[in-house]
């Protein structure tokens, strides 16, 4: 195992878990790896976590700032808050453990724009990064990480903590080495800012492992445990039916002449409609895409293997057992068309824009006139989170959103009169999306959007309410922009929390 640390400073500093989360103080900022469930240290989170729970029984304060990537794990996120030990959560997170605890106020959460977060912590919004616990794939001779399945914001928290501990995790692959381009070019702030040179997602701006300064290592642990690699559901009829609307849109675009036939970088989020939208490619006849996207899923795999796909760039793995445990033997293959890059380039609003990229997100609702809900359920209560959704949808050459047209069987519409929590504008989404059809927005003003998102995209017995809803605000509101009448604009919301179902 030790032949994974060549260097022999570092190596001399291995000890166990416990002994390094015994360096870690009541009130501590730490910067953590770790971005869908991919890369995030394996055992520190456990061991800090017994040592908070060994305070409270004592009857002392403990509890510390948690930064990462974005999500983790329940071995993360999850033991960290079943132990109350996380005063302020940000960037982003979906453990069912830790949701809880931000909704029952335990622990604050900062929900940031992923590609803001870098220089919200150089700038020290969140005070002094007191530590980076990095997960690692291995240790070069000359000191630098050879990272694993996530980069996130290793390089942020590695070069701005004052102290570092290491996790050298024997299950990540070592065939990893030469699947990361880690870019040194974006510590400046304004007005010294210089354009990441990245032209094309497969461009290689950086090296492929992570500096650190020997003399911040206060400890390294050793690891052997996988990242959280959940199976995907196999793609059932509504996200089939998603998939197909996009792609026949996409497949219009082309003939239209606005879009080449390789369509532009491609962006989808995570999650299972995500993935099934990527199984849908697999049929479609397509040839020579490219995606620039945040994570590299199971279906994205596919593509690459199918040679539909010729390109992915992303800041994270998150895979199903079967395909984590395919890209450890097989990682090699993929070099020069996988590329692992910081999540401050691969969600840089400057590349997204240069490069056009076609983006696709999942959505909590979308209202009458196209504006976007994706973290808060009835405006109050956090799902997940914003991550790179903004990112990418302020940003995109096209923007997508997707989702069912109805959840909990049926009880709640996807498509509502106003959006109980704005993540994104009737500005920056361009095409809606449900098992029902699509709605493209662009080139509509307000009112003329609000009989094709609910007669394409609503469902069919949340229909007439809709319209109802709108018949009703434009007569209280004799026309205007975009006519709401406030009384009634939460209406759908209101019913639900206190019927159970947005239907009447
Ligand atoms: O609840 O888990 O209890 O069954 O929300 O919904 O339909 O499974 O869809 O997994 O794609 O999640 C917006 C949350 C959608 C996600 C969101 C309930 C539903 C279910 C999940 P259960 P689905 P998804 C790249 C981009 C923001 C971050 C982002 C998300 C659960 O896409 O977090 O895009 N997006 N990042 O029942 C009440 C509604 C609901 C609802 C769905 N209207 N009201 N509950 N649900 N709609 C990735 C990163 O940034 C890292």
């Amino acid at each position: 195992m030790t032949g994974r640390i060549a260097n022999p400073h570092l190596s001399s500093l291995v000890t166990s878990a416990d002994q390094a989360a015994s360096l870690i103080r009541d009130g501590d900022a730490i910067g953590m790896s770790g971005f869908t469930g991919s890369g995030y240290p394996k055992a520190l989170p456990a061991a800090l976590a017994a040592r908070i729970g060994a305070a409270h029984e004592r009857g002392e304060q403990f509890s510390v700032k948690m930064f990462t990537g974005a999500s983790t794990a329940p071995d993360c996120d999850g033991v960290l808050a079943a132990a109350d030990g996380v005063s302020l959560r940000a960037p982003y997170q979906s453990d069912p453990a830790m949701r809880a605890k931000i909704n029952d106020g335990t622990s604050g959460y900062a929900d940031v724009h992923l590609s803001h977060f870098h220089h919200q912590v150089v700038q020290r919004f969140f005070g002094p990064l007191d530590w980076a616990i990095v997960e690692a794939t291995a240790i070069t001779a000359d000191g630098e990480l050879v990272p694993s399945t996530s980069l996130g914001l290793n390089r942020t928290y590695l070069e701005h903590a004052s102290r570092v501990i290491i996790e050298v995790n024997q299950w990540q692959s070592p065939e990893l080495f030469g699947l990361h381009d880690v870019y040194y070019g974006t510590e400046a702030a304004p007005p010294n800012r210089e354009p990441i040179p990245l032209v094309h997602p497969g461009d290689i701006i950086g090296q492929p492992t992570l500096r650190v300064d020997p003399s911040k290592v206060a400890a390294v642990v050793l690891t052997d445990h996988h990242d959280r690699n959940a199976p995907f559901k196999p793609p059932d009829a509504d996200s089939a039916a998603i998939a197909g609307h996009l792609l026949d849109f996409l497949g219009a675009e082309v003939k239209a002449g606005r879009l080449p036939a390789n369509l532009l970088p491609l962006q989808s989020g995570v999650g299972n409609i995500a993935n099934a939208v990527l199984v849908g490619l697999l049929g479609s006849g397509l040839a020579g895409l490219n995606s620039f996207t945040e994570v590299i899923q199971d279906g994205l795999i596919d593509l690459l293997d199918a040679g539909i796909v010729d390109v992915a760039s992303a800041t994270a793995f998150s895979f199903s057992p079967e395909y984590a445990a395919r890209l450890n033997q097989r990682a090699h293959e993929y070099r020069g068309r996988v590329v692992l890059r910081p999540q401050d380039v691969s969600n840089s609003a400057e590349v997204i824009r240069r490069l056009g990229c076609i983006s696709c997100n999942g959505m909590i609702e979308a209202d009458i006139y196209g504006n976007v809900n994706s973290t808060h359920v009835a405006g109050t209560r956090m799902q997940n989170g914003i991550g790179g959704s903004g990112d990418f949808t302020r940003n995109a050459h096209i923007s997508c959103f997707v989702s069912p047209s109805t959840a909990k069987d049926g009880a709640i519409s996807a498509i509502v009169p106003m959006v109980s929590h704005h993540d994104h504008t009737e500005h920056d989404v361009h095409v809606i999306i449900t098992e029902q059809g699509l709605a493209d927005l662009r080139g509509l003003a307000p009112r003329q959007r609000v009989a094709k998102i609910i007669d394409n995209c609503a469902h069919p017995s949340y229909r007439p309410l809709l319209h109802e809803y709108f018949e009703r605000a434009l007569r209280v509101t004799k026309g205007l922009q975009t006519p709401h009448d406030l009384a009634t604009a939460l209406s759908f919301h209101t019913r639900f929390l206190e019927t159970g179902s947005m239907h009447p």
